[in-house]
């Protein structure tokens, strides 16, 4: 049986995965932690600093973990404005989780890798596995680090580690934080509070989309997998559906059809044109069978139905 400690289990992916992975593994076998305290912990909760490596390797040989789903992150928009500190929290922890895994203490490592590895010269439509990655954000570089870090102790120490790149996802239960892909969560908030939302990024911006449970059904199918299909140490592409502001308001306005969009792109439109339009996933397809199950319009009506009930509006 595997015993599970995921660091980051506050944020955005963390609080879905891991109800997902006390249902599927039980509470008993799921260790949560993060440097915030989330509200009501559903397993074991820990309160850990991911860059406090004493910390971390203590309760990996207390608790006895033999699986890490390693989620700590600073995105996209916070990373430009700290970029020594994304560096940082980014690529330590990194090398903290696949240090212990080659010196023995765990087996397998989750490690999600990001849309944002892509830079101005990728093709941007169907943006294939293999391709002209040239970052342009300390995230992205990051981000792509991390994916050959994960390959080379892979290749070098036989580190099991599993990584997939996250489009922007869209989630009800946590909201995201110093994200590009943001807007797309914040704004069914407005829409529901407030009728009207402005938006940073310009009304065409077309950015690859997921809604959260198939990104946690992505992650899971990964990790259970046998290892021998797994073809791709680097980071998996995963997609689901893309959209552009406009017409994500447009699907909006079809349950409140008195919502108003209003456009004020900022710094953040500078990283989205350099990131894809859609991706091509067809290797993460072949090797695992991934499928995503929710389309464009099925997660509008369920981010809607979800956060009124969420929010009592
Ligand atoms: C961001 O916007 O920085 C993230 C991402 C695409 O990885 N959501």
């Amino acid at each position: 049986m595997e015993k599970i400690l995921i660091l980051g289990a506050a944020g955005q992916v963390g609080i879905d995965l891991t109800e997902k992975l006390i249902e599927i593994f039980g509470t008993e076998n799921v260790i949560a932690s993060d440097l915030k305290i989330p509200e009501n912990p559903k397993c074991k909760f820990l309160q850990l600093d991911a860059l406090d490596k004493e910390a971390i390797k203590e309760v990996i040989i207390h608790e006895k973990i033999t699986t890490v789903y390693h989620l700590v992150a600073m995105l996209s928009a916070t990373g430009e404005k700290k970029p020594l500190l994304a560096w940082k929290l980014n690529m330590d922890t990194l090398f903290t989780i696949l240090e212990f895994a080659k010196e023995g203490l765990i087996k397998k490592i989750f490690w999600p890798s990001s849309i944002a590895i892509f830079g101005p010269t990728t093709p941007k439509i169907n943006t294939p596995q293999s391709t002209i990655i040239e970052p342009t954000t300390i995230y992205g570089i990051s981000k792509y680090a991390g994916e050959l870090l994960c390959q080379w102790y892979y290749q070098k120490h036989k580190v099991d580690v599993r990584s997939v790149r996250y489009p922007g996802l869209i989630s009800w239960k946590a909201e995201p934080g110093g994200g590009t892909t943001d807007y797309a969560v914040e704004i069914f908030y407005e829409a529901l509070r407030n009728k009207s939302y402005t938006c940073f990024l310009k009304e065409d911006t077309r950015l690859p989309m997921m809604y959260i449970d198939d990104a946690i059904e992505a992650t899971i199918r990964l990790m259970t997998t046998e290892a021998e299909t797994i073809k791709t140490r680097t980071s998996y592409n995963i997609s689901a559906f893309d959209f552009t502001p406009s017409e994500l308001a447009a699907l909006i306005k079809k349950h409140i059809p008195d919502f108003q969009i209003r456009y004020s792109p900022d710094f953040r439109q500078n990283i989205a044109d350099s990131w894809p339009q859609s991706i091509d996933d067809t290797q993460a397809r072949q090797d695992w069978n991934w499928n995503p199950r929710f389309t464009l319009e099925k997660m509008v009506s369920e981010m809607l139905s979800k956060l009124t009930n969420k929010l009592k509006v």
